[in-house]
Order: structure tokens, then sequence, then C-alpha cells
């Protein structure tokens, strides 16, 4: 180990995620936003998505076998054992995939796990979905600390309807009864109104943080961008009242400067605050 200042040292940040080519979303999207954010970002990968322009983008999903998983994180864990406390979950896009991944994170103590809790992606069985939200019920949610469902993902863990903000109010709470983590339940373009609307809950404070919609088309990379910088918020000491917000400001700017390409959908740039 070198003798450097421990003063310049980042914060590690690492995330458990899958590949996604074109560079929006998942282990990419997180990567740059832990650099962004100025945290030492990690990469272990679950799967890799690779869009299909013969076929209207859709996904195609592979999983990366578990002893792979299994493997990448028992070297990320063995070589950062002094430091490594925070974690981002991303797509795990199977149960195996999360019987993994969870008996790798309890052979340690962990200060932060943060569950982006992606359920499905096109181009996988919907059945899928199903399995792979019990799944991460049952396996992932009760050792995350912060979890960051988007509009579907709270209506499937929270078993509630959502229409409106109070109704993403009552899910980010019944999230938090069934976990005890800390909760940014996220409306996005799904709720109507000129606000993408996200709500904070975690078990004491309840807070609706705002911003004026950018387009009505979701775009890619925002759920990942958020939850990573989230991550790299708490990483390095933020309340996860002051990591929410600050999380929601850096993915805002880099919707507004999103980059284009010929996919039907922009992606974020997590470089959008410079
Ligand atoms: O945005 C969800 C997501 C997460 N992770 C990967 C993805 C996607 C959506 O495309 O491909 C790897």
């Amino acid at each position: 180990m070198n003798s450097s200042s421990t003063a310049t040292r980042p914060a590690i940040t690492l995330t458990i995620a899958g590949s996604e080519a074109t560079g929006g979303a998942g282990a990419q999207a997180d990567l740059k936003t832990f650099q962004e954010l100025n945290t030492y970002g990690i990469i272990a990968l679950t799967c890799i998505v690779s869009f299909d322009p013969k076929d209207s983008w859709n996904h195609r999903f592979v999983p990366v076998d578990p002893q792979v998983i299994s493997d990448q994180l028992e070297a990320v864990q063995a070589c950062y054992a002094q430091s490594l406390d925070t974690v981002k979950l991303g797509m795990m896009g199977s149960p195996t995939t999360i019987d993994t991944v969870a008996a790798a994170l309890g052979r340690q103590a962990w200060k932060n796990i943060v569950l982006d809790p992606v359920l499905i992606c096109k181009g996988q069985e919907p059945g899928h979905a199903l399995d792979t939200d019990e799944a991460l019920k049952t396996n992932l949610l009760p050792l995350a600390t912060f979890i960051t469902p988007n509009h579907f993902e709270a209506e499937q863990l929270s078993g509630l309807t959502i229409n409106d903000e109070q109704d993403l109010i009552n899910a980010a709470r019944k999230i938090h009864e069934i976990s005890g983590a800390a909760v940014l339940a996220k409306g996005g373009v799904r709720i109507a109104g000129v606000d993408a609307v996200d709500v904070f809950y975690d078990g004491e404070t309840l807070e609706v943080l705002r911003a004026k919609k950018i387009g009505n088309v979701a775009v890619s990379g925002a759920g990942c961008s958020l939850a990573a910088a989230i991550t790299a918020e708490l990483a390095k000491g933020a309340t996860p009242l002051q990591a929410a917000r600050t999380a929601k400001e850096f993915v805002t700017a880099g919707i507004h400067n999103r980059v284009s390409g010929a996919t039907p959908f922009d992606a974020l740039w997590q470089g959008g605050r410079r």
C-alpha cells in the first residue's frame, strides 16, 4: 500500500450491475456518475444487454455466469477489504444472479446498500420479471439501506396502484415499512403535471422533490444515474436526504444536456452540470 495522504483518497463505490453497450444505462452510467462525483468507481458485471437495431432496439439480454459474478466480487472484496462499505445494486436480471449477489453481500458489513430494483428490460420474458420481483423482495430488499424504485417497480414492491403524487407517497411509505430502508420513489414522466416528482421517505422525513419536466419521454440512464449519484454522495458521508437532493439536481442537469443517437430515446449526460 502506498503511503500518500489519506486526505485525497477517494471514497470507493462499487456497482453490481449490467452492461448496456450504447453507454446510456447500466454499469456505464454508474461508473461515469461515480467519476463525476469524485468517487473511485468499481464494477462487478451481472449481465450484458445489447439493443438490437434490427428489432426496434429491443434488448438482447445475456446473464453473466454465476461463478464469474462470484469471482468478480471475491476480487473486489479482497482488494478493498478495508475501505469498501458502499455498494449500488443495479440490474440483476434473474433469481440466480440475485442469490449469488446476496451471498457475496453477506460476506462483509456494509454502511450503504443502494438498491435500484430494476425488474425488467425489454426482450426478457415477462415471467422473468415476476421471478425477479420475488427474489428481490426476499433476498435483496431486507439488505438494502436505500431503495430507488421507478413507477412500475414501486407498484410491484408496494402492491399499490400509482396514479398521482399521493399514491406515490403511499407507495414510498409502504416500501419503507417492508424494507426499513430510505426510499426515493420516482414518478418520472408517468405522473401527470409540469413537474417530475420523486418522493423521499426514511421513516421520519417525507419530502417531495420536484424539478420541471424536460419533455415527456423517459431518458435512458436517468434511473441508474440517480441511484449511482445517491451512492456516491452516501459514500462521501451525505445523509440520505442530502444524497437524494444532490442526485436529483445531478440527473436534472444530465437530462438537460442529454445525448441523442439513432435510438428512439436520448441518453443522460453525466457531465451535464459542468
Ligand atoms: O435502466 C435500466 C437498465 C439497467 N441496467 C441495464 C440496462 C437498463 C435498461 O436498458 O440495459 C444493463
